[in-house]
């Protein structure tokens, strides 16, 4: 038995010092055998602002090349605006955090060959060894796991029109729940019931602001949804300030910051109307399912309006990125 006991301690002892050896030339960062890039793992380790930036966009929003090169663009408006950008997925079942440009390269080929990876699907996709582009709801889980308060990116998952039958909720809604991380976003497509997206986010307990005077919740391509936003924040600052206090009460619900598009790259309303009134047609036609209904829907309204929302999804991406760029500035200087 002795010799068994001490067999059994050298063992768990060289198992030990293999997992170690290995996550510490994987690693970069704080976190087992992530990946993070040294721009990201250099800034989190000096406190410098960090912000994260979902896949999912990249892989199942937008079509190549323009996911490619939106994904490059953004991330230097992030750095022109003084944050680093930290863009997420995960690469042969291992958690990158910040990417090359070749990474980002390959993600954007594959397109929906990469695994659409919400938090249900994180476990799954590391332990399959496979690659996956992260949503909201998973990129927000690991972006917090890595020390990151604020990210940014187009537009969230929401409440489905004929959610109330079909319960198609997305986990966005869920994760901002119990997630203490801050999304800037341009609202929500009227793909979705925005009133009762709104509505579940208030049960969720997420604080919702609009950026800037408006009184209404943006509606992705155009600024007003004829909703009216919980709050409004017109400063950077006091974005911040609503960050420090939801982090000193410790809620660990997160926060959605509604940025509107600016008006003059806003799409032609009825046009966008139309579009995404006839692609809703479509899932129903042609059985269109679960995680595979966003993915469609995004194709379609790009599809149908010929590029035109295309580029007001990509300028709405870009004015965000400044923005929360600029917030997760503002919430270092002030030591937040
Ligand atoms: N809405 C957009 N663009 C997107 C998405 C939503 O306008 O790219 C993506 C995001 O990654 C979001 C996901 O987290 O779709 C939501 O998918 P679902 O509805 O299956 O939860
Ligand atoms: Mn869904």
């Amino acid at each position: 038995n002795f010799y068994l006991c001490q067999r059994l301690t050298s063992w768990r002892n060289s198992q030990f010092k293999t997992v170690r050896k290995f996550s510490l030339s994987n690693s970069q960062g704080r976190y087992g055998d992530w990946i993070y890039s040294p721009e990201v793992s250099e800034a989190l380790n000096a406190k410098k602002p960090v912000v994260a930036l979902e896949s999912t966009i990249i892989c199942h929003g937008m079509p190549y090349p323009q996911n490619f090169e939106t994904a490059l663009t953004v991330e230097n408006i992030v750095r022109e605006n003084g944050s680093i950008p930290a863009t997420i997925a995960i690469l042969d079942g291992k958690i990158n955090v910040g990417l090359t440009s070749s990474g980002l390269e390959k993600l954007a080929k594959m397109g929906q060959q990469a695994v659409k990876v919400s938090r249900r699907d994180l476990a799954l996709t590391i332990s399959q060894g496979l690659t996956g582009a992260t949503t909201v709801a998973g990129t927000m889980a690991i972006a917090h796991r890595a020390g990151i308060k604020i990210f940014v990116t187009g537009g969230i998952g929401g409440v489905h029109r004929d959610g109330e039958n079909t319960m198609d909720v997305s986990a966005d809604l869920t994760e901002l729940g119990r997630t203490p991380v801050t999304v800037v976003c341009a609202g929500v497509k009227s793909i979705l019931d925005i009133e009762k997206t709104l509505e579940y986010l208030e049960t969720q307990g997420v604080t919702v602001a609009t950026f800037g005077d408006s009184a209404d919740f943006p509606a992705f391509f155009t600024p007003k949804s004829g909703f009216k936003s919980p709050s409004n924040l017109p400063t950077i600052r006091e974005c911040a300030a609503l960050i420090n206090a939801n982090t000193n009460l410790e809620l660990n619900s997160g926060i959605l910051i509604a940025v509107p598009i600016p008006e003059n790259e806003a799409a032609e309303a009825k046009e966008v109307h139309n579009a995404i009134e006839s692609s809703l047609k479509g899932i129903a036609n042609k059985g269109i399912r679960g995680k595979d209904i966003t993915p469609y829907l995004l194709k379609r309204v790009n599809d149908i309006t010929r590029g035109r929302s295309l580029k007001s999804n990509i300028a709405l991406i870009k004015n965000n990125a400044m923005v929360g760029s600029q917030i997760a500035k503002c919430l270092a200087e002030l030591g937040y």
